[in-house]
């Protein structure tokens, strides 16, 4: 049978089942005051219902706006259904559906920039948030300086009327605003990076500055850019979850989104004078330091989570699930955290000890299917704030790094792009081609391999391949993974 396909219209005319929530205010009020750079399954499953939860409490005006920076697929799902998709939580209560009503629309940059610039430069537009993932801020990780070579950044230099690129799009969008007289947007930085506000106001700025100096000095000085800390597990669209998504709702839809149970948003409370959704009064933290509770969940939740993706895949665990269920892993992951803890000064009121047991659960949830090759994307950007921040501070303390050692060697045996069985890896990293030449020209010799890779200064800074004891650590995890295999690796 097929199943009317998700709209307003059919939601107008099919009667709420107590079962599935759908948005109990009135959609037609809504405006488009925040505009998300980045829309994928993660903003789909928290920031969008965040904001949902906050128009079922107390109503309001804030809608949102898609923006897709690459594919058309996010529109082509979500426009015939008017924006409105189904969220599945997945836990041990089993699975709840709801129908989510914030999300207004999606535009896709590629096929028309100046739509996108034109609406984010509309006085409408209150706040921008993102989530365009590590690499989308086309910045050196280990500096958090702008890449200025970096061919989309040096496009956008050139093209103010179509950017290409998150800092392209700000940026020219704010100069705008600023010629047009109309206040600034807040910026809203969703991505896993440190202290991602102040990175992405330092990288706004230095985009300025090549062009207008006194644009970047109005930047600094009028438009707030708070951090935030995100946190839930969102997994890609599987196919599995349309059929889930359908038998729960009773109607078809081509962009359902599945999800723990668990989420928590700390935001940094420095927005500029468009304000913000009362986030505060649906569970969001609202609070002057996100330092601490960034430092905790990128390097014992995203740190062990790029681990066991290294580690787990090498060793032939498709999820997370998988890998946590793997004793070996198990073990492994909590000497991962005996490494990582002590470097973490805990937020106010936080055990680190109940952080980690609650990840331990998280990462168990069998309902969730993580791929281990979805985490281990992109690690290039990754490693510095999830691994290498933490092996920095315990060489400065004299401390061993056994397990971080060893996720780091998992990593460079995974870009190696061959598997334990011999297969070929699909090796997805926007630094691929540099990791593969590196290894290429560095040949069978182990320590040849390691130390060639580790002159990727974008990755590892000045400083690590310098020194000895991080070298010799890693060295020695790679020959063992190379030798014995990862859960023989992982088993001490
Ligand atoms: C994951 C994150 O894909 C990854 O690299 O570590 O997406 C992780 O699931 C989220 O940050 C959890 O909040």
């Amino acid at each position: 049978m097929t199943l009317p396909r998700l709209s307003a219209a059919l939601l107008a005319a099919v009667p709420p089942s107590p079962k599935v929530a759908r948005p109990g205010y009135d959609r037609a009020a809504l405006r488009p005051a925040i505009v998300h750079l980045g829309l994928g399954a993660f903003f789909r499953a928290h920031g969008v219902l965040y904001t949902e939860d906050v128009l079922n409490l107390q109503g309001g005006d804030w809608g949102v706006i898609g923006v897709s920076l690459q594919r058309p697929d996010q529109r082509d799902r979500l426009a015939p259904q008017d924006g409105l998709y189904t969220t599945m939580e997945r836990g041990p209560a089993g699975l709840h559906a709801r129908i989510v009503g914030a999300l207004l629309g999606v535009l896709v940059a590629p096929e028309d920039p100046a739509a996108v610039l034109a609406r984010l430069a509309d006085a409408q537009t209150r706040i921008v948030s993102l989530t365009v993932t590590e690499k989308g801020y086309c910045h050196d990780p280990a500096s958090g300086r702008l890449r200025l070579d970096h061919a989309d950044i040096a496009h956008d230099l050139a093209q103010p009327d179509a950017p290409r690129s998150a800092v392209g799009f700000l940026a020219h969008a704010l100069s705008r605003r600023r010629a047009a007289g109309i206040a600034p947007f807040t910026v809203l930085c969703c991505d896993n990076l440190p202290h991602n506000g102040a990175l992405l106001a330092g990288l706004v700025q230095e985009f300025c500055r090549v062009q207008d100096g006194d644009l970047a000095d109005w930047v600094a000085r009028e438009v707030r850019f708070p951090s935030t800390m995100v946190d839930r597990i969102v997994p890609a669209l599987a196919e599995a979850d349309h059929a889930a998504a359908e038998a729960a709702t009773g109607f078809a839809d081509a962009a359902p989104v599945g999800h723990e149970p668990f989420r928590q948003w700390v935001v940094e409370d420095r927005f500029g004078p468009l304000g913000r959704p009362a986030w505060e009064s649906v569970g969001a933290q609202l609070t002057h330091d996100v330092a601490p509770f960034e430092h905790m969940k990128l390097r014992l939740l995203n740190g062990a989570h790029s681990a066991l993706a290294y580690l787990g895949y090498l060793a032939g665990h498709q999820t997370i699930v998988e890998a946590v269920q793997d004793p070996v892993l198990r073990g492994y992951l909590q000497r991962f955290w005996a490494e990582a803890r002590p470097m973490v000064p805990p937020p106010p009121g936080q055990d680190l000890g109940d952080y980690t047991d609650a990840l331990l659960e998280r990462f168990a949830n069998p309902a969730i299917r993580h791929r281990t090759w979805q985490i281990a994307m992109d690690g290039s950007q990754k490693l510095p704030q999830r691994l290498l921040a933490t092996a920095r501070e315990r060489l400065a303390a004299g401390l061993p790094i056994p397990a971080i050692a060893l996720a780091v060697a998992a990593w460079a045996r995974y870009v190696g792009g061959v598997d334990e069985a011999g297969t070929p890896i699909d090796v997805r990293d926007p630094m691929a081609a540099e990791l593969r030449a590196a290894l290429n020209a560095a040949g069978e010799d182990p320590a040849a391999r390691i130390a060639a890779l580790l002159r990727l200064t974008e990755v590892f800074g000045q400083d690590l391949p310098g020194m000895p004891r991080f070298v010799a650590a890693v060295t020695e995890a790679y020959r063992a993974l190379l030798q014995d295999g990862a859960r023989a690796a992982a088993a001490h």
